[in-house]
């Protein structure tokens, strides 16, 4: 009656932005991630049938917010007639700020929840269970690079390579570490009915798949690099047509844009991407790791920096 888990975050080289079933979390379009191997969430459930409702706790803290979409996660894993649980959960890293916070949360959540209550669902069903708690979580379920692909009316993951297959690094340059004002959620839906550009990006996934699927065959980086920029430029701008528009930048997110920009001038096998916030991801071969952290932690505006390496999937903790 008790199961920890942990799970790390996922970094979205082709992104999943809008959805198509809201009831169902199911999303519009077909994404890819890279799985990181540094940052994690660590989910420990503890079923007490005692308790009146379910308690949760995060870094340490009572949490009231996250605790309906917590408790219904439960629900769906185990039923709505399961009883109440004691739900712990801890982050490495800044959550809620654009760092894949709820991919990893709820990765874990299922995982953990499955041995908790006893459920034996297979690997399907938990991607399932995962993608309706957050979209992104799925793909967190595996690791390496991650391709999450939307069957009739589920989605299903497979990996495109281990991790080992092709060990780059990600640099996560920190510009602003608080919580982000719209809910990814929110804006999904403020890009689909507002957005003059969405029904063209919803229309353009498929192509930018499929280029990132070959560039990642080849393990050939500068070509995964100009498709992912462009696919996560290209969201970005579906979202700054939306009304009322949707920037998860400041201007220090820009800076490291431009930082980027000067390493690629140089000769530096690197590219960025961002998400819903103003967060900056470098992604780059191994041997310009250290280049270019210490290139964004010279960048004006940047508070932090975080490197990794590309991860496995979520894992039960055993004792
Ligand atoms: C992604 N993002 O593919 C995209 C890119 C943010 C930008 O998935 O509403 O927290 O819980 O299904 O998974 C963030 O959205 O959204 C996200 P919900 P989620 O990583």
């Amino acid at each position: 009656m008790q199961a920890q888990a942990k799970a790390q975050p996922n970094i979205a080289l082709i992104k999943y932005w809008g959805k198509r079933d809201i009831a169902r979390n199911l999303p519009a379009v077909g994404s890819i991630s890279i799985t990181l191997a540094d940052l994690y969430s660590d989910m420990q459930i503890t079923v007490d049938p005692a308790l009146a409702n379910d308690v949760l706790l995060v870094n340490g803290d009572e949490s009231r917010s996250m605790l309906a979409r917590v408790s219904a996660c439960l629900d769906q894993v185990a039923g709505r007639d399961r009883p109440s649980a004691r739900v712990t959960s801890s982050s490495n890293f800044p959550i809620a700020a654009g760092l894949a916070s709820s991919a990893s949360a709820f990765a874990a959540l299922v995982l953990a929840a499955n041995t908790a209550f006893g459920c034996n669902k297979s690997e399907a069903e938990l991607v399932n269970l995962a993608g309706r708690a957050s979209g992104s979580a799925a793909r967190s379920l595996l690791g390496g690079f991650v391709e999450l692909e939307n069957c009739d009316d589920a989605v299903a993951v497979k990996s495109l390579l281990e991790p080992e297959q092709w060990p780059l690094q990600v640099i996560v340059a920190i510009t602003a570490p608080g919580q982000k004002a719209v809910s990814s959620g929110d804006a999904m839906e403020i890009s689909r009915k507002t957005s003059p550009f969405y029904d063209r990006w919803v229309e353009q996934q498929s192509e930018d798949l499929g280029e990132a699927r070959a560039a990642i065959r080849d393990r050939d980086l500068q070509r995964l690099g100009v498709i992912a920029e462009h696919n996560c430029l290209k969201m970005h701008s579906v979202m700054w047509a939306a009304r009322p528009p949707l920037t998860y930048w400041n201007s220090a997110t820009v800076a490291c844009m431009q930082t980027v920009r000067e390493l690629q001038a140089q000769g530096v096998d690197v590219f960025f991407t961002i998400d819903a916030g103003p967060q900056l991801k470098a992604v780059c071969a191994p041997d310009y790791a250290g280049t270019v952290r210490d290139a964004l932690c010279a960048t004006h505006g940047v508070v932090d920096v975080m490197v990794s390496g590309i991860g496995k999937g979520a894992e039960l903790v055993t004792a």
